[in-house]
């Protein structure tokens, strides 16, 4: 899954492809490179965001959702917002893809429910301005596969078929650097709970840390795509259905490692 932010402000390419027209000649490059689906955001949520409007929100995903799935790419549009994904999924999107899993907007299971399409669920403990103080846990694996599983149960009370359900661990939402490493070492559990499971590590400064001196400043992120192209492999290997990065060729690269071992 190729990263297409139309935002000025994501942590690791804000602004690069605010325009339309160039979020959507980035998106046909990700396609070019061997993305099986793209992924279109307009709101940031990296740590301390602020939200968007609704209004801007549309008005930035909904032209670039379009064109990129009139000309054939499969298209998850990213929001926490019912109405932006109702109207992404009338412009062509086909996976809602939600980093609240539905817990931002409580009409968010009624139109995935409506829809029949598959839904991203995240691990989530609140909007971006105030995530970071929710980065507690005594066991974050535990933890975080219980708190998927409530999120399961809620939606399907709610009408979402189970089979629509992706879950994502969340990395870098309500996690310091040691919950991330422990869920990335211990991704086989959230793979157990039985549904398809999509990771987003990519270029997250837990990344950016690796070999840096704890008082130092992250690496930039665009020099972090080595690092996640290894995490890339760890989720192959624990046999995650999907890996949502910026760097689309080197991830294609470090799938094409776990797939020609799986031949040996
Ligand atoms: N991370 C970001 C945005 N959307 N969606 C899913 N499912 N999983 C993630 O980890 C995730 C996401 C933030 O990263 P970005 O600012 O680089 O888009």
């Amino acid at each position: 899954m190729g990263v297409v932010n139309v935002t000025p402000d994501s942590f690791s390419d804000g602004g690069m492809w605010f325009a339309p027209h160039a979020a959507i000649a980035h998106g046909v490059e990700l396609l070019e490179q061997g993305a099986d689906i793209l992924d279109v955001g307009g709101e940031s949520t990296r740590p301390g965001a602020e939200r968007v409007s609704e209004e801007e929100e549309l008005r930035r995903v909904i032209p670039v959702i379009r064109e990129l799935s009139r000309s054939g790419a499969r298209v998850s549009v990213d929001t926490m917002r019912a109405s932006v994904a109702a109207r992404a999924l009338d412009a062509g999107a086909s996976i809602v893809n939600d980093v609240s899993g539905g817990l931002a907007d409580p009409g968010m299971a009624r139109a995935v429910a409506a829809a029949g399409v598959p839904f991203v669920v995240m691990h989530w403990r609140g909007h971006s301005h105030t995530m970071q103080d929710r980065a507690s846990y005594g066991d974050v694996v535990a933890e975080v596969c219980r708190e998927l599983t409530g999120r399961m149960t809620d939606l399907c009370a709610q009408g979402v078929g189970r089979d629509q359900l992706i879950l994502d661990p969340g990395f870098g939402f309500a996690k310091l650097p040691e919950h991330n490493w422990t869920l990335l070492a211990h991704l086989d559990a959230i793979v157990s709970l039985g549904q398809p499971v999509l990771i987003g590590t990519s270029r997250k400064t837990f990344l950016g840390r690796l070999g840096v001196p704890e008082c130092g400043e992250p690496r930039p992120p665009a020099q972090r795509d080595a690092a996640t192209a290894a995490t890339t492999v760890v989720a192959g290997l624990a046999r995650v259905w999907g890996v949502r990065v910026h760097d689309v060729s080197s991830t294609v690269d470090a799938l094409r490692v776990v797939t020609a071992m799986g031949g040996a």
